[in-house]
């Protein structure tokens, strides 16, 4: 029962004391999220991780996050994921046999580590960290994916950005990159379904992945929502297709988005895309400031494997490290960690 969870959850987290710390993401559901010691997004929470003094990170996110923790925190601090079913379905669309096949086939066009600067969303997989790593390229977040699109292009002409398609395309159409310069990439077809003659024009060439969370959101939530409210704000996550976020007042990232709406001046209305929890803890915490937050779809959408670390999960893994034992220990290779480390350390100088 979800009661006796929260009570074995607290007597953990008192035997462990200093020696643990939990992370929240903002997407986090409120009965798991309430025992974070820090909250944020997955950047800001990995970088809070290395810095702390515990023992134990214990990242109730998704599997990627686990894994930033685990190669920018001490190698001996150990990150843990509460249940390990909780992977980020985006990241899973570039798998690093789907992307080391595209850059093999760019090579029968031009050649891709003189063109191509690789830019991979942090919602992706240690080892497509590590490829960027080794093929000159970098990691970016949803805050900062334009700079890093800057850094990429003063280097080399070309862009190969991974998995997300529309934080992709967002950050080249605000640098002013044409729309017809940015293709897809379909990693089921040869050459990813383009000519050659397309390979050689495009400026960035885009995976085809995406959140199917954030594609909930549509142009006709914002009309309906414009019409009922015409004085108020709608404001966007950058996974969020084109057109919603053409249609958007503000676009950026969760952090972004908090900070935002805690600046805004109360009597105001706004219509949030973004995941459920997070829209629900803002409209929780800023009625009370006389701001309306509604969620932008009209049926429920919530990252589904984020939910699965539940109460439960977390104080199972909590109890078995009161009791000595590391279940759930997310654990880059090596070999793997110092590449991907290269390519978040170029991010982090460059942002
Ligand atoms: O990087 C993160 O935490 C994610 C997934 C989104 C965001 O905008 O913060
Ligand atoms: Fe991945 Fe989408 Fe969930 Fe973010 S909301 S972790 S991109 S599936």
């Amino acid at each position: 029962p979800d009661a006796a969870c929260q009570t074995r959850i607290l007597a953990a987290k008192a035997s462990l004391g200093k020696r643990l710390v939990i992370l929240g993401h903002h997407y986090q559901r409120s009965d798991v999220f309430q025992h974070a010691d820090f909250t944020g997004d997955s950047l800001k929470l990995s970088r809070l991780a290395a810095n702390s003094e515990a023992d134990y990170i214990v990242f109730c996110g998704v599997h990627f996050m686990a894994e930033v923790a685990d190669i920018l925190s001490r190698p001996e601090q150990i990150s843990i994921l509460p249940d390990l079913a909780a992977g980020c379905s985006m990241a899973d669309m570039a798998t690093l046999a789907r992307v080391e096949r595209a850059w093999r086939e760019l090579k029968t066009v031009l050649d891709p580590d003189a063109t191509f600067t690789p830019v991979t969303y942090i919602n992706s997989a240690a080892d497509l960290k590590a490829f960027c790593g080794e093929h000159g390229g970098i990691v970016c977040t949803s805050s900062n994916a334009t700079k890093i699109l800057e850094w990429s292009f003063a280097r080399r002409e070309k862009v190969l950005f991974f998995p997300d398609q529309h934080l992709g395309r967002w950050s080249g159409h605000k640098m002013g990159i044409p729309l017809e310069d940015m293709v897809l990439w379909d990693w089921d077809q040869p050459l990813g379904g383009l000519t050659p003659e397309q390979v050689r024009k495009a400026k960035i060439i885009l995976w085809k992945g995406l959140c199917s969370v954030h594609q909930m959101f549509t142009p006709a939530n914002i009309q309906r929502f414009r019409q009922e409210h015409p004085d108020g704000q709608v404001i966007s996550h950058p996974e969020c297709s084109f057109e919603v976020c053409e249609l958007s007042d503000y676009v950026g990232s969760t952090e972004y988005i908090i900070k935002t709406v805690a600046e805004a001046k109360s009597g105001t209305h706004w219509l949030v895309g973004t995941e459920l929890n997070l829209v629900n803890r803002l409209a929780e915490q800023f009625k009370t400031e006389g701001k309306t937050v509604q969620f932008m779809a009209s049926t429920v959408c919530m990252c589904s494997t984020m939910a699965r670390i539940d109460p439960q999960h977390l104080a199972w893994c909590l109890e078995n490290l009161v009791a000595g034992q590391v279940v759930n220990h997310i654990k880059v290779p090596p070999d793997e960690a110092v590449l991907a480390r290269v390519a978040l350390q170029r991010m982090l100088d460059a942002s």
